[in-house]
């Protein structure tokens, strides 16, 4: 039988992408992950969280010698580790998900082997790897082993395409590592591959993000200041925009996911006292979900009502994905704080509360006409396509709260 080409760790919203593309343009992938229902509903064939086109990947590579899943590390020619980096309670980087993949990969890792770290990482992980994995192998000599840092960098809802369309940045622990990685990447990426050492691998991946969360938060307190002033922070943006050389964000309710408001983070906790402005910006976008509440509040106490619609729970428009979500924060200080208010929350992504929401007996998922129905306040967190096709003639009497610009742009 053929051996796997690549065995890949952690089967997430990296992971699982990355095992479809490179099943389909020709490896051999063996896809590992803890959780037993995700490796059952893959055996299954059924794609674990929504993403335009990942479906139908899996449906091209499931059932073919080129992609099996199971809960097992394996033999195979290389390794891609897409396993989460989270952040503790004290804000610093908890590498041990990292760690616990390179011990899985010593177990089976022969001369000649290839360890790529996918997952976004402080500055140092990709050498801890190899130094974990040769520690606890001591049979193999100090460079039989190949090592790069390679980070992802596709974005939820356009995953797919990014993931084969975008450049590369792959860096080796010496030339000929970063050479290795970059034959792999090759395969299935159609972008440039360009090859570095890999700290600045780590590194740059941890500045693009932090590039987007320091632009994010100038939009969001660039917003309150024209807010205070009476003006449209939309039409300030978009007017802001027109110059040749700005390119301002969005204002929105706050910043979620996993990657943007972690991954600065990373970079502060190598270096505290040198990261002002990139800890501030943290702290900016970290704001938003209490401002917005308070918003909330006064809007509901000015129209003397008892009840708010809620559109939108996931992090950002069209996808499923809940982790960190502004919108969740949100609602969950809004039910805190007023456990007389009834919320009436749509997301269309998901088909009950999160467990953060489900112990508050306020809050209340609907459809969104449910929703907005008997509603005098409506407010949007999330700008999905969905939301965008509501009839504007339904809206015309109500009080609305628009975090995302979405019906500001519309002149409502
Ligand atoms: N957001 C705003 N205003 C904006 C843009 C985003 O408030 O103008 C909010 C979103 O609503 C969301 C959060 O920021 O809550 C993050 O969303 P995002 O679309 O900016 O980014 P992610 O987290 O989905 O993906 C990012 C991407 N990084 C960059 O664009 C530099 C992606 O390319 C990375 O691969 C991904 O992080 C990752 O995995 O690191």
């Amino acid at each position: 039988m053929r051996e796997v080409d690549v065995c890949v760790v952690g089967l997430g919203y990296i992971g699982l992408p990355t095992s479809l593309v490179l099943a389909t343009n020709g490896s051999k992938v063996h896809g590992v992950d803890v959780s037993d229902s995700v490796t059952s509903r893959l055996q299954e064939g059924i794609a674990t969280f929504e993403e335009p086109g990942l479906q139908e990947a899996l449906n091209a590579a499931i059932g073919t010698e080129n992609l099996t899943v199971s809960d097992r590390t394996v033999p195979a020619s290389a390794y891609i580790i897409a396993v989460p980096t989270p952040i503790g309670a004290d804000k610093s980087p908890d590498t041990s998900y990292i760690r616990d993949a390179a011990v899985q990969i010593a177990e089976h890792i022969r001369p000649g082997g290839l360890v790529i770290v996918e997952s976004t990482s402080p500055v140092g992980t990709t050498e801890s790897v190899a130094e974990t994995i040769y520690s606890l192998r001591p049979d193999l000599d100090s460079d039989v082993l190949a090592f790069a840092h390679c980070p992802e960098r596709v974005i939820p809802g356009s995953m797919m395409r990014e993931i084969t369309m975008n450049d590369r940045i792959v860096g080796g622990l010496n030339r000929e590592d970063a050479e290795k990685a970059a034959t792999l990447y090759r395969t299935f990426c159609s972008g440039e591959v360009h090859l570095t050492d890999a700290r600045t691998a780590e590194i740059t991946k941890l500045a693009e993000n932090a590039f987007r969360d320091v632009n994010i938060a100038f939009a969001n307190e660039l917003s309150v200041v024209a807010e205070k002033l009476g003006l449209d922070p939309w039409e300030v943006v978009s007017l802001a925009n027109k110059h040749p050389r700005v390119n301002i964000l969005r204002p929105g309710p706050g910043v979620g996911g996993h990657c943007i408001a972690v991954d600065p983070w990373f970079l502060i906790s190598s270096a505290p006292s040198e990261t002002k402005l990139i800890r501030t910006a943290r702290i900016v976008n970290d704001s938003r979900p209490s401002f917005v509440s308070e918003k909330i509040k006064l809007e509901v106490e000015t129209s003397g009502g008892t009840s708010v619609a809620i559109l939108g729970l996931a992090f950002k428009a069209n996808v499923d994905d809940l982790r960190g979500s502004p919108s969740v924060e949100i609602v969950k200080q809004l039910a805190s704080s007023r456990p007389d208010l009834t919320i009436r929350v749509s997301e269309p992504f998901v088909t009950e509360l999160p467990a953060s929401l489900r112990q508050f007996p306020n809050i209340l998922l609907e459809s969104w006409e449910a929703c907005i129905e008997n509603e005098e306040v409506v407010v949007l967190l999330v700008d999905h396509d969905l939301f965008k096709k509501i009839d504007m003639s339904l809206l015309a009497t109500k009080r609305l709260i628009d975090t995302r610009g979405m019906w500001s742009e519309q002149n409502v």
